[in-house]
């Protein structure tokens, strides 16, 4: 039976062995909601880079859209920040045009996570397909949470704990206690899971940056039931 793990930070994956396996990187708050997000309102494909030079040569090469926040703010320079409403203003239409994006946790974690066999993002918005892709491929699966700076993130934990139990049958979800953790986390807070995360640091940093809103929508499960970024060759 193939294993689910789960990552709690990129500082960890020294740890952890990629060959083989499938990496779901989660980054609820926000760069994967977000990610999802655009990619369900039309944008073609996706170029996740880590430094904000990159995307700004990405954006040159490729003639495509840019986004980039530092900080939980956007970076000067680009066309869109970190916000899931970037891509669904009428006044700034996206589909059809290709995205480049940096974040200073989430597409950072995806870079280095390339090791694996398949990288696919993963947040609540597409948890299902997320569940359906991890069952097709049928190999173990790291979840790796973006986190904060290095630091463990509950919203991305939790994530972790609702996959596990989604996959429960078909994967072994008690054999590492990273995983059995966030079953736990999730199994108590998924009967309020916007109450539960309000304590989290990263919406308490995102209330007081005024991006509260974006903190109910990235909690609507399978909003984008049908996306899911898989990684081939350079883009999602
Ligand atoms: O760190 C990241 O990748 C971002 O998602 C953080 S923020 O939500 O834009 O603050």
């Amino acid at each position: 039976m193939p294993k689910l793990d789960i990552c709690y930070s990129p500082e960890l994956l020294p740890l952890y062995d990629l060959t083989g396996q499938v990496a779901v990187i989660v980054d609820i708050l926000r760069a994967s909601s977000t990610i999802v997000t655009a990619l369900g309102e039309g944008v073609t494909h996706v170029f996740p880079v880590a430094s904000l030079e990159e995307c700004t040569a990405y954006g040159q090469q490729h003639g495509c859209l840019t986004a980039a926040e530092r900080d939980g703010v956007p970076a000067v320079g680009f066309d869109l920040g970190n916000s899931p409403f970037g891509f669904l203003d009428a006044a700034f239409p996206v589909w059809g045009r290709a995205l480049t994006i940096s974040t200073t946790n989430g597409t950072a974690a995806l870079r280095r996570s390339l090791a694996a066999e398949a990288v696919v993002v993963g947040s609540f918005l597409n948890l299902g397909a997320v569940a359906e892709f991890a069952r097709q491929q049928g190999r173990d699966v790291l979840v790796v949470c973006a986190g904060w700076k290095g630091r463990f993130c509950l919203e991305d934990t939790v994530f972790g704990g609702a996959l596990a139990e989604l996959l429960a049958d078909e994967f072994d979800v008690r054999s590492s206690d990273a995983t059995l953790a966030a079953l736990h986390l999730w199994q108590q807070s998924k009967a309020d899971l916007a109450g539960y995360l309000l304590q989290s640091a990263h919406v308490r940093r995102l209330n007081s940056l005024e991006a509260s809103q974006d903190f109910d929508f990235c909690l609507r499960i399978d909003a984008y039931a049908d996306v899911l970024p898989i990684w081939k060759k350079d883009r999602l």
